[in-house]
């Protein structure tokens, strides 16, 4: 790991601070550094170590920031930063996080006020002391204050789900908007993080202006923050929507930029460099030939960018899927040929992990099936709560009614379309012991054990707790095992090495609960499950039909884990499925 960005954050930080205090033109020349910091294709701390003459090879480094960057090194601090911060002490990114403050606002603010983070501020805005400080108005304090909620809300990443529909509903219209060849999303949307601080959008059109002017005038937008001729921001149900327009010949290498992430970017713009060539936003270049490539954006011979394909195939790499982009070993195995084969939306068979009405459900047992046929599913697993630990009383259910709901379910199944399974969802309590006897649970198609209580244990007792229900003969999967909840609890901390060998050791199937507020197991877990070999069940954990959609963001966390077709169990038809539970 290079330590450019840190480099980068601290450049970037002193430009902000030299900004706040009313200095002209020094802050751009120490962003234009940071920037080329961030992107320089070596780590900056081996040229730090040969010294400041070496530094300054990168652009935009003169000799006073590579004075900084080698004194950071050397002492690990940077004195004159130091002295900075010390005099202007205020929260820096969550004040310009609000809109209209920049870096001046905020020295201006200190300077007057002795504003330093956003309670201050949304104080002093309400006691109207800020329309008092000389260059802000009435309508200045206002917008602020306007504008602080929003700011705190953006310090939190939006969850995929949220942002998704939003997203699909921005690509719909602009394709049916005047001038637009192709639209996609880009970003973090399109390798389906799990949070997301802003959606990028790329339009591929000869006609800029028009697009910006129909995606300005997109219904759903609230507020327009920026337009330009070729780009522009707006505010959508509270996200913010980034658009840019590329010509149609360089659509693919902007597609390829700015879907990112920027760590994978850096290590393909490597790869590209050994061999001559340079990639960015406008195409893929044979430099061979050129003395100095970084002498402008569209040097050299283009040898492609109208498709992501080209940019790709020209390093002797399969185009990958954007879900894998995250320099996490994926450029590595694509140029020995070792991808994996990822599962597929369309492959998933059935849900495992369903709710109805006989406990915390909205619909009834007929209308989840019938839900489930109408997607195309092959099966359907009925698992509603036990009751026990963490279950509102009342809520779950008792032996009894899980005997009554087994006939209930085998009616259903009579004439359903889709075969019929019938689970139960029972709880882990904090020592591992389960709900429900073991002959009512040894009766069921699935047990589902799931964590919903004790979710701040540590991880000894966590791992132990987790490995007992794996081990139990009846359990077939672990439900989201970790419990997390997004932006709100970050759930069990486990050994997942250990949860995975045992997993696959006892063919107890981990969940990947797609809910969009969980995503748990998350990708990273995945991966470790999948190469220990563990089943994964991707289940929506549905408490009505619609809820059913939700499979696409496990599906597509799966694919950020690496998780092949054959690693997930509801991708097996009803035969293997039926295999793996006995
Ligand atoms: P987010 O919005 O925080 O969830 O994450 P991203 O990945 O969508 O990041 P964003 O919106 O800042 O930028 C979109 C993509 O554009 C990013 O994934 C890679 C590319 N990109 C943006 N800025 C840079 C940069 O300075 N260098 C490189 N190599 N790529 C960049
Ligand atoms: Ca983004
Ligand atoms: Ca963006
Ligand atoms: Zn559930």
């Amino acid at each position: 790991m290079s330590r450019n960005e840190e480099v980068a954050a601290l450049l970037d930080e002193y430009a902000d601070l030299l900004d706040a205090k009313g200095v002209e033109y020094k802050p751009r020349s120490y962003r234009r550094a940071a920037d080329n910091v961030r992107e320089y294709p070596r780590p900056i701390e081996e040229l730090a170590a040969e010294g400041t003459d070496a530094v300054r090879r990168v652009d935009g480094v003169g000799d006073a920031i590579a004075d900084k960057i080698v004194e950071y090194f050397d002492d690990g601090r940077i004195e004159e930063l130091e002295e900075l911060r010390e005099e202007l002490p205020v929260d820096m990114r969550a004040l310009t996080s609000v809109e209209g403050v920049g870096p001046r606002t905020v020295g201006d603010l200190y300077e007057a006020l002795g504003i330093t983070n956003l309670d201050e501020l949304e104080r002093a805005a309400e006691e109207g002391e800020i329309r008092a400080v000389e260059g802000f108005g009435e309508k200045t304090e206002r917008n602020i204050l306007d504008n602080i909620p929003f700011a705190r809300q953006a310090q939190e990443r939006q969850l995929l789900g949220r942002a998704r529909p939003l997203a699909d509903g921005v690509l719909d219209y602009l394709r049916e908007a005047e001038g637009v060849e192709r639209a996609e999303v880009a970003g973090s949307i399109r390798r389906w993080r799990e949070t997301i601080g802003d959606v990028d959008v790329l339009v591929a059109s000869t006609a800029g202006e028009d697009v910006v002017d129909a995606f300005t005038d997109w219904p759903v937008a609230e507020t327009v923050i920026e337009a330009g001729p070729s780009k522009a921001s707006v505010r959508a149900n509270g996200i913010r929507v980034d658009l840019r327009v590329a010509t149609p010949a360089e659509f693919g290498s902007a597609l390829q930029y700015f879907t990112g992430s920027r760590e994978h970017n850096i290590h393909l713009r490597n790869v590209a460099i050994a061999r001559d060539l340079k990639i960015n936003e406008y195409g893929i270049f044979d430099v061979s030939e050129v003395d100095d490539p970084d002498t402008g954006q569209r040097v050299g011979t283009r040898i492609g960018g109208e498709t992501e394909e080209e940019i790709y195939d020209a390093l002797d790499m399969p185009t990958m899927p954007p879900e894998l982009r995250e320099d996490a070993g994926e450029i590595e195995a694509a140029l020995e040929g070792s991808l994996p084969d990822l599962v597929g939306e369309e492959e998933i068979r059935g849900d495992l992990h369903t709710h109805t009405d006989w406990s915390d459900g909205n619909r009834t047992i007929e209308e989840m099936v019938e839900a489930a046929a109408d997607r195309g599913y092959e099966y359907h697993c009925v698992s509603d709560h036990a009751a026990g630990p963490g279950i509102v009383a009342g809520v779950g259910l008792s032996e009894e009614e899980v005997e009554e709901q087994a006939a209930a379910v085998a009616a259903v199944a009579d004439d359903a379309p889709v075969e019929v399974l019938h689970g139960i969802e029972t709880n882990i309590d904090a020592e591992g012991g389960l709900s429900l006897d073991d002959d009512v649970l040894s009766g069921l198609d699935v047990v589902i054990a799931s964590p919903h209580t004790a979710l701040d244990q540590g991880r000894e007792a966590a791992t132990e707790r987790l490995l007992r229900a794996i081990e139990h003969p009846s359990v077939d999967i672990i439900g989201h095992p970790t419990g997390r909840l997004l932006n709100q609890r970050p759930g069990l901390d486990l050994d997942l090495e250990r949860i995975a060998e045992a997993a696959a050791e006892h063919g107890t199937a981990l969940e990947l609960n797609a809910n969009p507020h969980r995503l748990d197991l998350r990708a990273e877990a995945i991966r470790i499950a999948v190469e220990a070999g563990a089943a994964i069940a991707i289940d929506t954990d549905a408490h009505g039909p619609a809820e059913l959609d939700n499979v696409r963001y496990g599906v597509y966390t799966a694919r950020r884990g690496w998780a092949e077709t054959a690693d997930v169990l509801n991708a097996r038809d009803v035969d293997g499925l039926r295999e793996f539970l006995h």
